[in-house]
């Protein structure tokens, strides 16, 4: 069976481990979001690529969802003993080599896709991990601007890590987005799928932006496969994060319904909410998205196991 899935961060990749464990034998092909990612220090972070690779390959921070277990912070201290920053943003040791060896090997001229192939074979993540595209597209906020009348556009990580998505969005763009095209593979994957599905990751940042390279939304609508999403707003709020204030940059409500309905049924064709949430499936199954409503929260792999089973068996049912 292949499987695709078009994933973020910490949601993408813990709804990944209880996939695989619930389809061992499965090939799966993630599709990774790459408009999180920021160049500091001379260095190109792929904040999702990481979270997804360093997951499934055992080396996550569990508690923290992103960055490696163990990690110490003596390069993080000696930059700012420089006054070199910015000191907001913090990368570990150990995380310092990744992007050292991406940097580098990008800097000799190979892809991201083929460099993110190559540290995967050191993490064994048991998927395909593609970036959505090679080009760089990197997601920025428009805000009020703190010193002036009108407004500003700042990095995404700026927006989360350093201003804590405390102000208002007013927009997201992904810029360069439009000049992208999708990475080596990832076409080629959504066209062979089985199954595609949406993870619980966030529909804007996450997910809207893997759309939003010029070709990927067409092929996803177009597939043969059937396309089945997880709600990652549970009780009208994210379960973390802040996808409610970039959802409401793009005019949509934080609820599990207005999430799909924002999908629409040209693109996908099974939802699944909350229990909380049972209230939605009549509202999504009247937009023509196939419903159900079960326990969504990721609380350890068997839970997430069986979240993954339900969203299989959803698209079983409308194929
Ligand atoms: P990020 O890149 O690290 O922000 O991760 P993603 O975009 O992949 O996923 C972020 C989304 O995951 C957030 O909107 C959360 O609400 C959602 N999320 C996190 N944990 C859970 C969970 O246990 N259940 C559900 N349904 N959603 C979750
Ligand atoms: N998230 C934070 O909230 N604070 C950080 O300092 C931070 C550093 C960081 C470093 C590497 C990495 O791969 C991820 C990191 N993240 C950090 C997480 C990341 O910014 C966000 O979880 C996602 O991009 C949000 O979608
Ligand atoms: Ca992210």
């Amino acid at each position: 069976q292949r499987i695709v899935v078009l994933a973020g961060g910490i949601g993408g990749a813990r709804f990944l481990r209880g996939l695989k464990s619930a389809v061992p034998d499965a090939d799966i092909t993630v599709i990774g979001n790459t408009g999180d990612d920021i160049h500091l220090f001379g260095l190109k972070v792929c904040p999702d690529l990481d979270t997804v690779m360093y997951t499934l390959g055992g080396g996550i921070h569990e508690e923290q969802g992103w960055g490696r277990a163990g990690e110490s912070f003596a390069v993080k201290e000696e930059l700012a003993a420089y006054g070199v920053g910015p000191e907001w943003f913090g990368l570990g040791d150990r995380d310092f080599a990744t992007h050292i060896v991406r940097t580098q090997m990008l800097g000799a001229g190979y892809p991201l896709s083929a460099v993110t192939e190559a540290l995967c074979r050191r993490w064994q993540p048991g998927v395909r991990l593609l970036p959505m595209s090679d080009d760089r597209v990197e997601t920025h906020v428009l805000i009020d601007d703190p010193d002036g009348e009108g407004r500003k556009a700042v990095h995404f990580q700026e927006y989360w890590v350093r201003l804590h998505a405390a102000t208002p969005a007013h927009a997201i763009v992904p810029v360069g987005a439009e000049e992208a095209k999708p990475a080596p593979g990832v076409l080629e994957a959504i066209a062979a799928a089985d199954v595609i599905l949406f993870p619980p990751s966030n529909p804007v940042v996450s997910v809207g932006t893997i759309l939003a390279v010029p070709g990927v939304r067409e092929a996803v609508a177009s597939a043969a496969a059937p396309v089945v999403g997880l709600s990652p707003i549970v009780g009208n709020a994210p379960v973390r994060g802040m996808a409610d204030k970039v959802l409401e940059a793009v005019g949509v409500e934080s609820t599990a319904a207005a999430v799909a309905r924002h999908y629409g049924s040209g693109l996908i064709d099974g939802w699944l909410v909350d229990t909380v949430d049972a209230d939605a499936v009549a509202e999504v199954e009247s937009a023509g998205i196939r419903c159900r409503s079960v326990p969504l929260m990721m609380t350890d792999v068997e839970a997430t196991a069986r979240m993954a089973a339900q969203a299989l068996a959803l698209a079983e049912e409308v194929r």
